[in-house]
């Protein structure tokens, strides 16, 4: 049975891009030092607090989104801790291996802050590239990655992931033995294919588990989330032009066509 290699910081971005090919899901562990994790969980937190439980997908699928779980988007105006993170040469080193083959440039899919109460039931597994389920090549269209800005354990909600799923027909489902929690210190990044398997974890701990969820696509498709309305235009020009560009906030769309 396959379980999720973890490699330490200094090792290749080619090491980490051969677990995500191979088993399709791979830990970094304290990839981002700690203090720029506790700085940004500083910021972070008190935004949290003051939104209520399922305050995002309420009307729609709470089951999904979590009864006990707290979601923040439009990160980059929350704060400005983010930018740097989101193309930090370890998560954009490997999206040159990962996605790069098959596109000139990338595009933040989604930056969503997830934070798990106590109480809240495992998601349902799923994959997250069906968000674009008519677009299925042969290669890969989403690199997924969580940064941990809390401890993430048995206990509090370590994300689930099914090791091995991303190569898997469509219909099979796993065995309880086929699951394994991404436990990992804070500042690990957890990396998965967007075909793999996997849910946000239940949780019967007191203390929230945070992790900002970060989805890198090809720059020719859709995001998901539109920066232009959740960070707000004010945010996405005060950012430097790489982050711009990773926000769509570009007027160059013909040059990023693969
Ligand atoms: O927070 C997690 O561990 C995973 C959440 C997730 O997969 C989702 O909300 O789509």
């Amino acid at each position: 049975m396959r379980v999720v290699e973890r490699f330490p910081r200094e090792r290749a971005h080619d090491e980490v891009f051969g677990a995500l090919e191979r088993d399709g899901v791979a830990i970094v562990e304290e990839g981002i030092d700690t203090e720029r994790i506790d700085a940004l969980y500083a910021d972070l937190r008190p935004q949290l607090d003051a939104v209520p439980w399922c305050n995002v997908g309420a009307k729609d699928d709470p089951e999904f989104s979590g009864r006990l779980t707290k979601r923040l988007r439009g990160m980059v105006a929350r704060s400005p801790r983010v930018g740097p993170l989101l193309v930090e040469p370890l998560l954009l080193g490997v999206c040159d291996r990962f996605l790069g083959p098959n596109a000139r440039d990338y595009r933040l899919s989604t930056g969503e802050l997830i934070a798990i109460g106590a109480g809240q039931v495992a998601q349902p597994l799923h994959r997250d590239a069906d968000s674009w389920r008519h677009c299925r090549p042969p290669f890969p269209i989403l690199m997924s990655a969580i940064v941990a800005l809390t401890d993430f354990t048995p206990r509090n909600g370590a994300t689930v992931v099914v090791p091995g799923s991303h190569r898997w027909p469509r219909l099979r489902r796993p065995e309880a033995a086929e699951l394994e929690r991404a436990s990992m210190p804070r500042g690990s990044v957890l990396l998965y294919h967007g075909q793999l398997l996997h849910g946000g974890g239940a949780s019967d701990d007191g203390e929230l588990r945070i992790g900002l969820y970060l989805g890198y696509i090809p720059s020719w498709l859709r995001p998901i989330e539109n920066q232009c309305i959740t960070s707000g235009l004010d945010a996405l020009r005060a950012v430097p032009p790489r982050v711009q560009a990773l926000l769509d906030y570009s007027d160059d769309g013909w040059e990023t066509l693969a």
